[in-house]
């Protein structure tokens, strides 16, 4: 039988988990034996994750920062390029943060349930809680200063200091585009293969994803038993869902007031892309497609879509942040933590952060989900409960990220004067002359 996409096979993972979990409930220590036999093949999928999220941000990020190029072309477009990319993601972690306090998915899930996941997961809520107490005695800088590592071997020893990774990296890229390119050049094409062998080891990973899930869902249905917490999560679901749905709009709002293409023939351009990044989870395999439709479709000109879309698809993840925001605060719900205002401006920031570290290929978002946690002083043990529906979320939010670096691409072709008329004729004919 011709083998199933990878994202079927996880499914299948799923479902099959979810059924074997119940059954293995129905008879005496059938717990046992999943917590003893199975739960472990989770954790080591997960670790594997967290495993990967320190190399993945060194090469992902020295390799789209340092593609920048020269400095010239640099602050031409890439100060527009770059700012309104942040500002699309800052956007769209605000409007995660707001749809999962008001939503409040987690919360439905009963004080039993909660305190059954306490135990069973947060072994580390005393270290949340100590965390927590030397956060709030700091000085109001604390958080800036702690971006900039003194050991970046230190800072890389565990996922709590990846922000200081995020900041090593960025730095190290434009330190990579001052010196003299022959000099650059050796280190660059360095960071591009180390980068591949990363995507690489990110894709076998991510082979072991259906027994991965599997292993999840069969320890999370047996150790909570409860249908609240799978309420809970469908609530989840619902509020990234309806997160990334306003995102889309948002950006069609955005292309018609800057460019007055209508939106219905920005989405007939753009939408092969959306099919592809759906089915894929992966903008960097949809990045060749995204470029054809943008500038043969959405009368973008080649230097900018060549320029645009590659560092948008490296570093400009919306879908990717607005997840991230909302997955850490319904962790922190379903463990009964109430995040302050404080906390939540800081997820604003590492998930930002995070999404510009995550790389474009499946399942990314999730690994560097750890970083938000961390940040949060979230216990990262709340993995185990989104992963197993990640993969769906993860079709999802690919789909807006790629969505968002071609509506950014217009944004800023039109602004410099490379927007013309397609090169294929597809649109309709009321194509308004830009
Ligand atoms: N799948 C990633 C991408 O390719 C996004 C993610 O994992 O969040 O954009």
């Amino acid at each position: 039988m011709k083998k199933l996409a990878l994202h079927w096979q996880i499914l299948i993972g799923m479902v099959v988990g979810v059924l074997f979990g119940l059954g293995m409930t129905q008879f005496e220590g059938g717990k046992e034996i999943v917590q003893d036999w199975v739960k472990p093949f989770g954790k080591i999928f997960i670790n594997s994750l967290k495993l990967i999220a320190v190399p993945l941000i060194l090469a992902s990020l020295i390799k789209g920062v340092s593609d920048l190029k020269d400095i010239s072309k640099l602050s031409r477009m890439g100060g527009r390029t770059i700012v309104t990319y942040i500002l699309t993601t800052v956007i769209a972690v605000s409007i995660g943060l707001m749809l999962v306090n008001v939503i409040k998915p987690g919360n439905s899930i009963s004080e039993k349930t909660r305190q059954e996941l306490v135990e069973n997961y947060s072994s580390n809520t005393a270290k949340y809680k100590a965390e927590a107490a030397k956060q709030q005695s700091s000085g109001p800088l604390q958080a800036l200063v702690d971006i900039v590592p003194d050991n970046i071997f230190g800072a890389a020893t565990n996922n709590k200091n990846m922000l200081q990774i995020i900041f090593f990296a960025i730095f190290f890229g434009i330190g990579l585009i001052l010196i003299p390119q022959e000099k650059a050049k050796p280190v660059k094409q360095f960071f591009d293969g180390f980068n591949e062998v990363i995507l690489k080891l990110i894709d076998l990973i991510m082979l072991a994803a259906p027994y991965g899930v599997f292993a999840l869902l069969a320890a999370l249905v047996v150790e909570s038993p409860s249908t609240d917490l799978f309420k809970a999560l469908v609530w989840y679901a619902f509020t990234v869902v309806l997160g990334l749905l306003l995102m889309i709009a948002f950006y069609s709002l955005l292309v018609w007031l800057f460019t007055k293409k209508n939106p219905s023939t920005f989405f007939k351009g753009i939408s092969p892309a959306q099919l592809l990044a759906f089915s894929t989870s992966s903008s960097a395999a949809t990045l060749p497609v995204t470029m054809e439709r943008v500038t043969e479709h959405l009368g973008v000109d080649e230097e900018v879509t060549s320029f645009v879309l590659p560092i948008g698809a490296t570093i400009n993840m919306d879908g990717t942040s607005l997840y991230q925001a909302v997955a850490a605060v319904f962790i922190a719900q379903a463990f009964g933590m109430d995040l302050s205002f404080g906390v939540q401006l800081g997820i604003i920031a590492t998930a930002t952060l995070a999404s510009i570290g995550s790389a474009a290929v499946p399942g990314a978002g999730m690994v560097m989900l750890v970083i938000v946690l961390a940040q949060a002083g979230i216990p990262e043990a709340g993995l185990a409960l989104i992963f197993a529906i990640d993969r769906p979320l993860d079709m999802c939010r690919t789909t807006v990220n790629v969505t968002g670096d071609a509506s950014v691409s217009m944004l800023v072709a039109k602004s410099i004067g490379k927007l013309g008329k397609p090169k294929v004729k597809d649109w309709d004919d009321n194509y308004p002359k830009s």
